[in-house]
């Protein structure tokens, strides 16, 4: 319901109880840098200290094409039949200010259930999947070395996002000098994010980085209000986000022609119209 029909979603999610109790690990940056088999390993880590895991994937492909869905769940299959593991792709495109709403439904049934972790993947590509990201209570920012000026060029939320900031792909050539690039990026700034070298592939680093996490998961488990407050502050901002965006595209059809015919009249400016059309 959450993805299909999220005013009938808004109405069940309203009966849920307080919400925050799941610790939200988001997980973004640049396509094709190992973020599905670093949220894999994640889970495994997890898993193995017995908590539950419940893991949103936002997928940049269209949800007729379903090619990256699929490469997810195969990326993740390993705990496939794992009752403590849910596991939801979501397509980005497909539904109009749908993304949000539905991504922050998702976590909010996930947290629910009863999932102590949700780990929402999401490609750091569109200022959108940036701001999905205000959901989580500690971000990860996964990069791979060769991404040479890439890194500075791409959007600058996501070199601002990030609690953490992991150089995947630690087994390839060019991982030290993507370490030495990030830090100086990070120089100058009042603190500056840890950087840390990960395989995902052969597991090299991900408990050094679930350590890591873990300081900010216990904070967050000892009942420090001030990172439950930023998660639900999120969840309020996303859903308004959704239901914003699904307002505009329902009524900019209809009222939109007429304020056309309006500013073409001469009688009212693009910007009143706007005005006019976002009240
Ligand atoms: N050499 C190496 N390859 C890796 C590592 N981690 C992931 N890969 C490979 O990188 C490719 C992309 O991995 P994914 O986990 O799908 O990356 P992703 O960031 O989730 O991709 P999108 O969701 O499509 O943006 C796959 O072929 C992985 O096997 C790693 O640590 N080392
Ligand atoms: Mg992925």
């Amino acid at each position: 319901m959450a993805e299909d029909d999220p005013e009938g979603a808004s109405e069940m999610l309203a009966r849920l109880g307080v919400p925050g109790k799941a610790f939200v690990v988001g997980v973004t940056g640049p396509p094709g840098t190992g973020k599905s088999t670093l949220v894999d390993r994640l889970i495994g880590s997890y898993r193995s200290l017995g908590l539950r895991v419940g893991v949103v994937a936002v997928d940049p492909s269209s949800p007729f094409t379903g090619g990256a869905l699929l490469g997810d769940r195969i990326r993740m299959t390993k705990h496939a039949d794992d009752m403590g593991v849910f596991i939801r792709s979501m397509a980005s495109r497909g539904w109009t200010g749908g993304l949000s709403r539905a991504t922050s439904q998702a976590i909010r049934l996930m947290d629910a259930a009863g999932f102590d972790i949700v780990i929402l993947e999401t490609v750091g590509i569109g200022q959108s999947d940036i701001e999905v990201v205000g959901v989580s209570h500690v971000v990860v920012v996964v990069i791979m070395p060769g991404l040479g000026d890439g890194v500075q060029a791409s959007k600058a939320g996501l070199m601002e996002a990030g609690d953490f900031y992991v150089v995947n792909k630690a087994d390839i050539e060019g991982a030290d000098a993507m370490v030495v690039n990030l830090l100086s990026l990070f120089r100058g700034r009042p603190r500056s994010p840890p950087v840390l070298k990960v395989s995902a592939l052969s597991g090299d680093g991900v408990e050094t980085l679930r350590s890591a996490i873990d300081v900010a998961r216990s904070k967050f488990a000892s009942g420090d209000p001030a990172l439950r407050l930023k998660g639900i502050r999120g969840m309020i901002v996303e859903t308004a986000r959704g239901a914003v965006l699904a307002k505009l595209a329902s009524v900019s059809e209809s009222k939109a022609g007429k304020l056309a015919e309006e500013v073409m009249a001469g009688r009212l400016s693009v910007e009143a119209a706007a005005e006019r059309l976002a009240r």
